[in-house]
């Protein structure tokens, strides 16, 4: 409807209007007196409820289907030409087949329904590191959720001549056998079908902004990356930015929004969040690395998002955010999730819209452990002011991290870029909510990549590895671990806020301000080099943190190996090489 003349793109639209058959076609406009109209029709036909407006101005709820509440990486595939280009880490199947199949579920799915049709933009309209692209759906909610995620409507539209990424979604009957997550990197398409949860289906994330994005990256020369992105101020008033990889629910919301401990906020110490998920990184003229954070908002983990661990995000969400799969209190129409508070509602629905009141819940959990806010990126009380700078900010430090409750130390700093890269490479985690299958088995997420890297994973660390060519100013690398246990199962560091006590550290590092000492696996913190004052944590136990526990590392070391092995050939020797050189160190 006039928003663009582009024949490539209006030919490829009335393609999947002709396959999907909507009654309507709406073009997204960007406009708040759409999304207000599309917001009352989705509260109408009860896709949403309307929240508390004087509490919580222009939030609402939805809830997905039960068996529709997280990613699926056992229907996420990658369809390129070839099988080995996607690698042994991803599900693949012919692009033709998956095209057939896909087809065939999309045929008609749109009968009586709108195709809204959303042009989007990842990054700042217009600027050089920005990305286009079409989400073509039927779900009103991811309509909204896109308009707070990315920028939509016309002012991306215009832009369209440029490239864009090609996207369909249905939600068809939500079918779980027949829900699919597919990108196709030669056509810089993306289909979902039989979702309409997050990751799934809101495709500016990881279908394009990682999975498609990771494709482009290595083909220009950049890095696309599921990190977050933290300008910190020290008192001289000077920002340095670090960015960091966790998988999925290990804390990048909570760290991208950190609030300094008392102490260091008397000294004059500021954080500013630049993103929580997904950092684009290119090489700036000085030959250092620039990150943007292609995002617009927050789709953030809503389980212990509370007051005292992350203030900052739950600002965030007090207007204009939709809430994923979060409890109702019936009594004031606001949201509760577990560990908000230490009252939870006794007259409530549950995630499922369930009765559910904390004395006959017997341990059911009030909201899905893996529900989600969905939240502007101006809201957030701490964004940076750099958050719209079309060039990004320039990167100091990168920091790998997982939970593991005990083999991995607090912090510990690389050798160089590529033993930097094997430290990502040989990441671990206990599994989490984020992803379907079962909570808390360990798993290798190398980058946190795992699930969103849209090409073979050994061909990726090589490009990660060749990238030391053209940045002559790299940035250190580094790995942390808030997530160490006690005997009692219990975390030894406090986390949250006091991880600045850990950033301090890593980011003198990279200014030559502070000493390490050696050990096996890189550079560790002397114990007296971080700051324990004003926090409740003993020489002792840090001593114990940071430790490095040769047994641990040795059996660590075989399961690198038998993780490396599906790699085949396609394993960059330089990791290798990193591999054995640290079990030879762990010998000696
Ligand atoms: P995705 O959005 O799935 O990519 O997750 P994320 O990496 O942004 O994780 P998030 O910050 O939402 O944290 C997930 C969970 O980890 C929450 O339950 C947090 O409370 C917890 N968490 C975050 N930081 C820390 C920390 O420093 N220590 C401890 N113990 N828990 C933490
Ligand atoms: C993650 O799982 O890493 C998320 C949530 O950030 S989703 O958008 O569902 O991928
Ligand atoms: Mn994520």
């Amino acid at each position: 409807m006039g928003m663009t003349n582009n024949k490539t793109v209006l030919d490829w639209i009335d393609q999947q209007i002709a396959l999907c058959k909507p009654e309507k076609v709406v073009w997204i406009d960007g406009s708040e007196e759409q999304l207000e109209a599309l917001r009352q029709e989705a509260c109408a036909t009860g896709e949403m409820y309307k929240l508390n407006q004087e509490k919580l101005p222009g939030c609402y709820l939805h809830r997905s289907d039960p068996t529709d509440v997280a990613r699926v990486e056992s229907r996420t595939f990658i369809c390129c030409e070839k099988k080995e280009d996607a690698g042994p880490t991803n599900n693949w199947m012919d692009p033709k087949e998956m095209y057939a199949k896909l087809n065939k579920l999309y045929d008609g799915s749109m009968k009586g329904l709108t195709m809204y049709v959303i042009p989007y933009c990842m990054g700042v309209v217009g600027s050089p590191f920005a990305k286009y692209g079409i989400e073509l759906t039927d779900s009103i909610y991811v309509v909204l959720n896109m308009a707070i995620m990315t920028r939509v409507g016309k002012d991306a539209a215009a832009y369209l001549d440029e490239g864009f990424i090609k996207g369909l979604h249905a939600k068809r009957d939500l079918n779980p056998d027949d829900r699919y997550i597919v990108q196709f990197p030669q056509d810089n398409a993306i289909c979902s079908v039989n979702s309409g949860y997050g990751g799934n289906v809101l495709q500016g994330k990881k279908c394009f902004a990682l999975r498609i994005a990771s494709n482009l990256g290595r083909q220009e020369g950049w890095l696309a990356e599921h990190m977050l992105i933290l300008g910190i101020q020290n008192p001289q008033g000077e920002v340095r930015y670090v960015t960091g990889a966790f998988p999925s629910a290990c804390g990048k919301t909570n760290l991208a929004m950190l609030i300094p401990p008392e102490g260091y906020q008397k000294d004059g110490w500021k954080c500013w969040c630049v993103g929580d998920d997904i950092a684009w990184m290119r090489v700036g003229p000085d030959g250092r690395l620039w990150a943007v954070n292609p995002e617009n908002g927050f789709f953030g983990v809503a389980p212990g998002t509370n007051e005292k661990s992350n203030p900052n995000a739950l600002h965030t969400t007090q207007k204009g955010t939709i809430f994923t799969n979060v409890a109702l209190n019936l009594d004031d129409d606001t949201v509760w999730w577990e560990k908000l508070d230490k009252n939870p509602p006794h007259n409530a629905l549950d995630w499922m819209g369930n009765p559910w009141s904390p004395e006959t819940a017997g341990g059911r959990p009030a909201a899905h452990p893996n529900s989600r806010f969905t939240a502007p990126a101006k809201n957030c009380p701490c964004i940076s002011p750099e958050f719209e700078n079309p060039n990004g900010v320039p990167i100091s430090a990168i920091i790998f991290g997982g939970r593991r409750a005990k083999t991995a130390p607090l912090v510990y700093q690389s050798r160089d870029w590529a033993h930097g890269v094997f430290v990502g490479s040989i990441m671990g985690s206990e599994k989490t909510a984020a992803a379907e299958g079962t909570v808390g088995e360990t798993r290798r997420d190398p980058m946190a990549m795992i699930p969103f890297c849209g090409y073979h994973m050994a061909d990726y660390w090589q490009h990660w590895l060749d990238m030391e060519k053209s940045i002559s100013n790299p940035p250190k690398i580094f790995n942390v671990n808030w997530f160490r246990t006690d005997d009692k199962g219990e975390f030894i560091w406090p986390g949250f806020g006091e991880n600045m006590r850990v950033l301090e550290w890593i980011l003198k590092r990279c200014f030559d301000e502070t000493g390490a000492r050696e050990t096996e696996i890189g550079y560790l913190p002397n114990v007296d080099d971080i700051n324990l004052e004003g926090v409740d944590v003993s020489r002792e136990t840090l001593a114990d943190l940071l430790s490095v526990d040769k047994a641990l590392w040795t059996e660590e070391v075989a399961g690198i190996r038998d993780f490396y092995r599906q790699f085949g050939d396609k394993l960059p020797k330089a990791l290798a090489d990193e591999l054995d050189a640290l079990e030879a160190r762990l010998k000696a």
